[in-house]
């Protein structure tokens, strides 16, 4: 039976671990089975990566074409209809009010092949500037601040398997254990070398039990305690000048920076005891290498982009980068999350990580794409911004990819927003929260049903492979695009088969800085996935980053002078409590995949508010007892799950759930001004007993 085995990669997170999938039954359905030789995994799942085939389903998932008849109710209707009502929909906006009248959000989720074909059908096809999409809520500060320092953008600069063998890792607001749980096992084994793990976390995470010291500072106080750190590496002499001198610039007003920020002020900014903070640096610096990874904590704020940026001063000022197993790296999160940030689908972007603002890159993109360059739009939007302008200057939209209904900030408000538009089409793999409010809804192929390739968050790209025969009825992103291309008259440059739309990809990143030109389906294949950059078919691929000299043009990393500022919402008498926001280990973001799996929602099956026993007490209520929460901007009742693992002053809701619960109610949508990232993880709340 072996050879009916096809070895792919989980649909979900940016881990993408190996498996390998065997046809049960008559072949229409999979089971998963252990894929040792994948070195980032080896054979490891989590649970919602062994019940992924559940999603494959006939009745969780779609089967056929949705659109919404006169009486307003979505009905079954044929691909021809389907397709043709998003044409004339798309058209007629465009004729009534200009081509970047129509939007394209996108999603991490999908393959390159899909992020670029989507990319280019917005610029090509609809010639809107206005497409971006979820990443932007995911590791965009992160991207930036990698952009602003190191001149390159890739996640991770090293693989995974660099972790164990350094001397100590900052994990700065990351929750392995739930989000990445195969991962755990670098840290076990870090600690098993005799490396220290410190987390920085608001909670005591199962991830942050694992570690020698953790910190909990108040959300949003990310940036004052990364100055905090590196005052003290100045203080206590600890900087290594000669780093500083041959590999860096700007360093003297970094500097400046930090020294602002005493320890006994960082103290009272982030509540961390200043001994914390001194043994955290102590155990850093003793250690003869060490990495800073950052995840959504410190990223998902309106100054997310600084607060990486002074994790990276640090890193830098100690020497920690550019180095073998030093380094800042970010734990990059959704399946694609790496890639789709590469070839297109972002608002400022060409393919190959190129900008769209720079003449040379559109001369080329437009070259593989046989169009005018002039013919380019400019930049569009970021996600939440175009959300905001649904109804008003954007007035049609295509989704593909993404459930902003649940997983956007102040989600209200984005809900009311899309139902505002003159007509919304989704295309996805089950009916989502957003798909419901769709004119037409489209059902395409999931992972285990087609190939194509994912940039893992190490920068290693990954075939998935075709395992099952999709149900009938059913269409694959790429033949939506050829499709809806040739009707609004592009029947050229609209490849439905994904090794053709790969190997155009290649061409349009040749030279860039995602360089994709040497790899192949048939390279990743034999090697165990190929490291971006990789510019031939005779260079191995690049799996460490940096450590001759940085990507900027001298060469050398630049330090960003950046200060503390306070969160865009402080508490106050009436909102006087923090709320912050994340997942747990048994649902996947918005949960439109992960809440229609019965194993997964008998483990996750609802949201919660967690709050400490103090807080609990001073509002009266007990475990289960169903508490509201309430910001500027709407409220979310769920059970109270009470927990000392968390700060008094903060409560924690994770985002997967619409409706009541929905934690997106809430969040705060200002945005980061660098990266336009919004403020997920910090806003004030007032939490009350529900009556
Ligand atoms: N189970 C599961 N796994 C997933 C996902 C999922 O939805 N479910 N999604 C995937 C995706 S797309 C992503 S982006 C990753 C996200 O992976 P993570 O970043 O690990 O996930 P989060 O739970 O959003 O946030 C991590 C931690 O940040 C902490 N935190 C909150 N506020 C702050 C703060 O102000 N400062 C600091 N330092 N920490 C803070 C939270 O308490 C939480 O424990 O996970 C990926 N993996
Ligand atoms: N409060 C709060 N909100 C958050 C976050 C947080 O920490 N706190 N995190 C943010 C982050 S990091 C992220 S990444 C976002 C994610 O939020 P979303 O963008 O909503 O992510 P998903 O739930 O993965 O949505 C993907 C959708 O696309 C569908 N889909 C899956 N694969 C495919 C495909 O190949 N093609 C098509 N067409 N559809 C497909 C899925 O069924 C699903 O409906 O949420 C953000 N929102
Ligand atoms: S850790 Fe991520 S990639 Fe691995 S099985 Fe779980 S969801 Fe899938
Ligand atoms: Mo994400």
């Amino acid at each position: 039976m072996a050879s009916l085995e096809t070895s792919t990669h989980c649909p979900y997170c940016a881990l993408q671990c190996g498996m390998k999938l065997r046809p049960v039954t008559d072949g229409a359905v999979v089971e998963v089975v252990e894929r040792t030789d994948f070195p980032v995994n080896r054979g490891a799942l989590c649970g919602k990566g062994r019940t992924a085939p559940a999603v494959l389903a006939a009745g969780v998932r779609l089967t056929g074409p949705l659109v919404r008849d006169e009486g307003g109710e979505l009905v079954p209707a044929g691909w021809d209809e389907a397709l043709e009502r998003i044409a004339d929909g798309l058209r007629g906006t465009r004729a009534e009010h200009g081509a970047d009248a129509v939007g394209v959000f996108g999603g991490g989720g999908l393959t390159n092949e899909k992020a670029y074909a989507l990319g280019k059908f917005a610029r090509v096809v609809l010639g809107t500037s206005q497409i971006d999409y979820n990443g932007r809520f995911c590791m965009s500060s992160a991207a930036a601040a990698h952009q602003r320092a190191f001149g390159l953008d890739r996640g991770l600069p090293f693989p995974l398997e660099d972790i164990p063998r350094t001397g100590c890792v900052i994990l700065v607001g990351s929750n392995l254990a739930e989000t990445m749980p195969p991962a755990l096992r670098y840290l076990t084994e870090l600690r098993e070398n005799g490396g220290r793990l410190i987390v920085i976390d608001p909670r005591r995470t199962r991830t942050a039990e694992q570690a020698d010291l953790h910190l909990a500072p108040r959300p949003g106080t990310d940036l004052a305690l990364a100055l905090g750190m590196l005052h003290l590496v100045v203080a206590d002499g600890r900087v290594d000048e000669d780093f500083v001198r041959t590999r860096t610039s700007g360093w003297d007003e970094a500097r400046a920076g930090a020294m602002a920020h005493w320890p006994e002020l960082v103290e009272r900014l982030t509540g961390v005891p200043v001994p914390q903070l001194r043994e955290a640096v102590e155990l850093f610096c003793g250690a003869e290498s060490g990495m800073v990874l950052t995840a959504r904590g410190p990223e998902q704020q309106a100054k997310g982009t600084d607060t990486v940026g002074a994790w990276i001063n640090f890193c830098l000022a100690t020497g920690r980068a550019g180095r073998p197993l030093s380094g800042y790296g970010c734990l990059t999160g959704q399946g694609n999350g790496q890639g789709g940030r590469e070839h297109g689908q972002k608002a400022d972007q060409l393919p190959g990580y190129r900008k769209l603002t720079d003449p040379a890159a559109r001369r080329h993109v437009a070259g593989v794409w046989g169009v005018d360059p002039d013919t380019l739009p400019g930049p569009g939007r970021s996600a939440y911004e175009l959300l905001d302008a649904l109804g008003r200057d954007v007035r049609s939209l295509l989704v593909m990819g993404s459930n902003p209904v649940v997983s956007a900030p102040h989600a209200g408000h984005v809900e009311e927003r899309l139902k505002s538009l003159d007509f919304l089409a989704v295309a996805d793999v089950v009916l989502s929260e957003t798909a419901a409010l769709a004119d037409v809804v489209l059902p395409v192929t999931q992972w285990a049903e087609e190939t194509g390739t994912t940039t893992n968050l190490e920068g290693r790209v990954l075939l998935r492979q075709r395992a099952v025969t999709p149900p009938e009825g059913v269409r694959s992103d790429l033949e939506v695009l050829n499709a809806l291309a040739a009707l609004l008259g592009h029947g050229k440059g609209f490849p439905a088969g994904p090794e053709e739309v790969f190997d155009e990809l290649r061409r349009a990143s040749a030279g860039g800085a995602a360089d994709y030109a040497g790899i192949t389906y048939a390279r990743i294949t034999a090697e165990d996935g190929v490291f971006w950059p990789c510019p031939g078919e005779d260079h191995p691929g690049t799996p460490r980053l940096f450590l001759e000299r940085f990507a900027t043009d001298d060469g050398r990393a630049r330090f960003v002078p950046v200060t503390h500022r306070p969160a865009a919402e402080e508490t106050d008498t009436e909102y006087p409590v923090v709320l912050t926001t994340g997942r747990v280990v048994s649902q996947y973001q918005s949960g439109a995949q992960t809440r229609r799996v019965a194993e997964l929602n008998a483990a996750a099956p609802g949201p919660f508010v967690e709050l400490h026993p103090r807080l609990a007490e001073r509002i009266g209520v007990a475990e289960g007892d169903t508490v509201a929460v309430t910001s500027r901007r709407g409220r979310a009742v769920a059970p109270a799950r009470i927990t000392s693992a968390i700060r008094q002053d903060t409560v924690f809701m994770p985002f997967h759930w619409p409706g009541e619960g929905r934690a997106n109610s809430l969040t705060n949508p200002a945005l980061d001004p660098v990266s336009r990232m919004p403020e997920f993880k910090v806003c004030a709340v007032r939490v009350e007993a529900a009556g």
